[in-house]
């Protein structure tokens, strides 16, 4: 840690980055870390390739976050990159090539350990539960705004507590966090509160015309441009579509196969018994993330994707 420290107390240029389609850990993490950061040191860009979806607008210093884009040049001494199990989910090349250092701090355990430092810690909940140990690390603060940003991580990757890398450790520091007196009900209503009708409707509508395979144990939910076109919705307001399938009982593995504008479709996978592995369903499929949670890119139209999905699960589900 002591060589860490001066590597980020001689680092004129400091960015901070995490993966493409962000969420509140992603978000959380980088806005933890740089607002930390930003208590001792002067020069930090908090980076995404992605725009900031509209739920996490209320953390502090979220008016921070540019684009990638919106830089004239992505070269830095130092690059952290947070919840980022390898380098393409970055979506830059740039920024990694011309970054001097590079600073890699993750939870994932397919972690591909593209940093010069790698701080990779697959048991815990969320890359925000490793910021907060490296804040203090750093002796840096934790004040009531870099709080609310580690809490709202902590709380989206870990499933509102409920999955397993919910540790004790986990609700120490959420103890520690609420102690600075953040606004939980705050954080609470902006993730979970304010969905609009018609992404309800579109969920209620998906439930509908769910398709059950493998004898009750495989839920799939197939979203296609179209029908988000005609619900008025992106695919960030329903992000929650899969795990209403995970919460059926009898029901091993829940996918949401989702069609992508470049002929892709993106697969999202949840189960919630530890004897049902999805990070190795998504290996097949070149994808990764944790066993209870994971997801994988492929070129295929959605009935492919939708017969390869059933095929592959049949040895995964508990028969
Ligand atoms: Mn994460």
């Amino acid at each position: 840690m002591n060589k860490l420290m001066e590597i980020v107390s001689r680092s004129n240029s400091i960015a901070i980055t995490s993966h493409i389609d962000p969420d509140g850990d992603s978000i959380g993490s980088i806005l933890g870390l740089g607002l930390a950061l930003k208590q001792k040191y002067k020069n930090i860009k908090i980076l995404i390739r992605d725009s900031l979806p509209s739920r996490y607008e209320f953390l502090p210093g979220s008016e921070l976050i540019k684009k990638y884009d919106d830089i004239e040049e992505q070269k830095f001494d130092l690059l952290f990159v947070l919840d980022c199990g390898d380098e393409k989910r970055i979506g830059s090349n740039e920024i990694l090539k011309n970054s001097k250092t590079i600073v890699n701090i993750d939870h994932h355990i397919s972690n591909t350990k593209f940093g010069d430092i790698n701080i990779i810690d697959a048991s815990s909940s969320s890359t925000c539960e490793m910021v907060f140990s490296f804040i203090k690390d750093l002796n840096l603060l934790i004040n009531k705004e870099v709080a609310t940003c580690i809490y709202t991580g902590i709380v989206t990757d870990s499933g509102n507590f409920m999955y397993d890398s919910a540790t004790e450790k986990t609700h120490l520091i959420a103890s520690e966090l609420l102690k600075t007196n953040l606004n939980k009900g705050r954080i609470i209503y902006n993730l979970y509160q304010r969905k609009s009708i018609n992404s309800l409707k579109f969920i209620g509508y998906s439930l509908t015309n769910m398709k059950i395979a493998l004898d009750g144990r495989l839920a799939i939910f197939k979203v296609t441009l179209d029908l988000l076109n005609e619900f008025n919705v992106s695919y960030d307001n329903i992000e929650g579509l899969v795990s209403y399938g995970r919460d059926i009982e009898g029901i091993d593995i829940s996918v949401v196969i989702r069609e992508q504008e470049n002929g892709k479709v993106k697969l999202s996978f949840r189960s919630k018994d530890d004897d049902v592995d999805v990070r190795a369903l998504a290996q097949l499929f070149n994808g990764g993330g944790h066993k209870k949670a994971s997801g994988a890119t492929l070129t295929a139209s959605l009935a492919e994707a939708e017969s390869m999905v059933i095929e592959k699960s049949r040895k995964f589900v508990r028969w």
